[in-house]
C-alpha cells in the first residue's frame, strides 16, 4: 500500500471502494473529522483496553498500551460510511482484528452482541456477527501512518459493514452481552443495526426485532 504523505490528488481520485458505495452515499475526498464532544488526551500510563462482561471463563481481560501494541498487527482495506451521507473509500487500516480478540478472549456461549466502549462514555452496540466479521479492526494506523488524535489515536474500531458511528474512536474496551442494548447514538435516534446497504440510518426505520424498545 502507498504512503499517505505521498498520495496525490490524482491517486486519491482513483481510490477504489473496498465494498462499493452504499445507496444514498457520495464519495468524500480527503478525510474529515467527525465526532461528538472533545478529543481526549492520551496518557499511556492511564490507558488500558478491557474485555469484560460475558466471557467464556467469567474473567475480564486487560491490556496496557504496551501489551496491546504487542498483539498481532494486520491490515484491512475498508471504507468508512458516515450516516450524514459521505463515504471515505479504500483506506488501509492497520491494527488488531476484532476476530483476533474474540479468539484470545472467547465469549460465553450465550453472547449475541457486544458494546464497544470509548473515552467519555461513548458506546456503540453491535451484533456479534458484525463485530466478528474479518474486516472489523481495532486500528492504530491508517495508510501506514499512526492515527492522529482527532481520528482516534491511540485506537479506533473500524467496522466497514456498518455506518461509521458503530466504530468508536478512542476505544477502551468491549463488553460481551447476552442481550442487545442500545449504544450512544442508537439511543439518540439512530438505527440500532446501522447497515448502510439497507440504509438503516434512523431509529424510526426500525422494524420489529431490529432492536430493543426505545
Ligand atoms: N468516540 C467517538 N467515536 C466516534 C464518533 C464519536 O462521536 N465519538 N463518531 C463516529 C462517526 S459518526 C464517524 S462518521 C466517524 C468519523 O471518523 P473520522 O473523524 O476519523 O472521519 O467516527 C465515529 N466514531
Ligand atoms: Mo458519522
Amino acid at each position: 500500500m502507498g504512503h499517505p504523505e505521498s498520495r496525490s490528488e490524482e491517486e486519491a481520485d482513483t481510490r477504489q471502494a473496498a465494498g462499493g458505495l452504499p445507496p444514498g452515499q457520495r464519495e468524500q475526498r480527503g478525510w474529515p473529522v467527525t465526532h461528538y464532544g472533545p478529543v481526549p488526551r492520551f496518557r499511556a500510563e492511564r490507558w488500558e483496553f478491557r474485555i469484560f462482561g460475558a466471557t467464556a471463563t467469567g474473567d475480564k481481560r486487560c491490556w496496557n498500551h504496551e501489551e496491546f501494541s504487542a498483539l498481532p498487527y494486520e491490515t484491512v482495506v475498508a471504507d468508512l460510511h458516515c450516516v450524514t451521507k459521505f463515504s471515505m473509500l479504500g483506506a488501509e487500516w492497520g491494527g488488531v482484528r476484532a476476530s483476533t480478540l474474540l479468539s484470545l478472549v472467547p465469549p460465553a456461549p450465550g453472547v449475541t452482541h457486544v458494546m464497544v466502549w470509548a473515552e467519555y462514555g461513548y458506546s456503540a452496540n453491535l451484533r456479534l456477527a458484525d463485530f466478528a466479521d474479518g474486516h472489523s479492526v481495532f486500528a492504530t494506523h491508517r495508510d501506514g501512518e499512526l492515527l492522529t488524535a482527532e481520528h482516534g489515536f491511540p485506537l479506533r474500531l473500524v467496522v466497514p459493514r456498518l455506518y461509521a458511528w458503530k466504530g468508536p474512536k478512542w476505544v477502551r474496551g468491549v463488553e460481551y452481552m447476552t442481550a442487545d442494548r442500545r449504544g450512544f447514538w442508537e439511543e439518540r435516534g439512530y438505527h440500532n443495526l446501522g447497515d448502510p446497504w439497507r440504509e438503516q440510518r434512523y431509529s424510526y426505520q426500525e422494524e420489529p426485532g431490529d432492536g430493543p424498545e426505545l
